[in-house]
């Protein structure tokens, strides 16, 4: 069939709105009519050419919520009319990692997935005689797409599909880091760097499960407003801290954070998250993707005395078990999304939605199809 995509043919370059032609699913595998996708900062890492695993051309977009229009042979767990959002994060429940019950991180297709390719080594999208790489094992960024049944969360039919996308990744990454990979509990001391699409997730969770106090660090100070209406007690900006922001948190924190959030995807901001933690205790969780090349470092000295350093991917969230719950945690209103989403764009405006994104005036953009 006929799609209308996005397609990044080079990086660095703005996306270019195209038909294209998208192959029917084959066995274990489900077509799923988009109605809308946000825009996560990842999508923009890859456009930008930041992205070691970059392939071109491609359709980014992982972030997205749909209806299942056709299944392949073989598929059992969704059916024709379900609602359901895409998953960058596989949960096949067979493979070591999701039997290890240590991990989200699913491999049972992650190498194809890698390539921009379907599990069986192909792609579905092609735009003449040339081959476009899928992303994330999603491609969004298209008004319909071609994923395993495993990748596939299915929701309630009442989930809004234009709120619910942002389930798709950053909502569920920013609460999952805090609930299941941090695991933080009340009366925590908590410092968030980076208040953007992410961090604010990251805010709105430490508040659900009774965090004390919710540092909040951004060089953007319209972020202050939002991120106090999510939960934040106490905002740094710092371009206005006189000396080192490391000793400056500690103080503020009364001798450093039990949970540190990176949301940003920089390095020296890793660094500080981890080194603004309590000595023996402290636990710095990386969420924030760096550009390709790009170390972390510190003291080792940091570890010995006690603090932890941790990643997050998909906020450790197992999506086909997981994402249903968070979708209900919105629709119960323990969670809130609407607010973050600033900006409704067409597909042919998405270009746009990557500007606001850099220029700090949006939260989310998504597309509505
Ligand atoms: P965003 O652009 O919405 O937010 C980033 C925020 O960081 C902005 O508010 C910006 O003002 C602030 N910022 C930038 N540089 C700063 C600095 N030096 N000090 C303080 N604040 C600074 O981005 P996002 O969508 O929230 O994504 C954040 C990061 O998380 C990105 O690196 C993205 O790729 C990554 N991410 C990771 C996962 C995962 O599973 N680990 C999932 C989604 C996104
Ligand atoms: N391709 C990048 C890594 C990017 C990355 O870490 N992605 C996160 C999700 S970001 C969503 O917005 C993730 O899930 N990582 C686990 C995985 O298996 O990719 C690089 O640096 O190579
Ligand atoms: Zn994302």
């Amino acid at each position: 069939m006929d799609v209308r995509a996005a397609v990044a043919f080079e990086a660095g370059k703005p996306l270019s709105i195209e038909t294209v032609h998208l192959e029917g699913p084959k066995a274990g595998e489900v077509l799923i009519e988009l109605k809308a996708t946000g825009l996560c900062h990842t999508d923009e890492f890859t456009r930008s050419g930041a992205d070691p695993e970059g392939l071109f051309p491609a359709i980014f977009g992982h972030e997205g919520a749909g209806i299942v229009v056709d299944v392949g042979a073989g598929v059992t767990s969704v059916k024709k009319g379900d609602h359901v959002i895409p998953l960058y994060t596989p949960e096949c429940r067979g493979c070591k990692s999701c039997l290890s019950r240590k991990t989200n991180l699913c491999t049972a297709i992650r190498a194809t997935q890698g390539k921009g390719l379907m599990p069986d080594g192909t792609s579905r999208f092609r735009l003449g005689k040339q081959m476009i790489h899928h992303y994330m094992g999603c491609s969004t960024f298209a008004n319909y797409t071609v994923l395993p049944e495993i990748a596939v969360a299915k929701i309630r039919e009442d989930a809004p599909f234009d709120k619910v996308c942002y389930i798709g990744c950053g909502v569920t990454t920013g609460v999952g880091a805090v609930v299941y990979t941090a695991k933080v509990e009340a009366g925590a001391k908590v410092v968030v760097f980076g208040l953007g699409g992410i961090g604010l997730n990251v805010v709105q969770a430490a508040r659900m499960v009774g965090a004390d106090m919710i540092v909040g660090v951004d060089l953007n100070p319209a972020r202050k407003e939002i991120a106090e209406k999510f939960g934040m007690t106490h905002f740094v900006n710092p371009k206005e801290v006189e000396g080192d922001l490391v000793p400056y948190l500690v103080n503020l924190t009364g001798g450093g954070a039990d949970y540190s959030f990176e949301c940003i995807g920089n390095v020296k901001t890793m660094r500080q998250a981890l080194e603004c933690c309590h000595r023996g205790w402290g636990e710095s969780i990386i969420i924030g993707v760096a550009g390709a090349g790009q170390e972390i470092s510190t003291r080792p000295f940091q570890l010995v005395t006690g603090r932890v350093w941790k990643g997050s991917a998909f906020g450790g969230a197992r999506g086909r078990t997981d994402v249903p719950k968070i979708v209900d945690w919105y629709m119960d209103g323990k969670i809130q999304v609407d607010p973050l989403i600033t900006h409704t764009l067409k597909l042919e405006e998405i270009n746009h939605g990557f500007d606001l994104m850099h220029e700090g005036k949006s939260i989310r953009s998504v597309v509505k199809y």
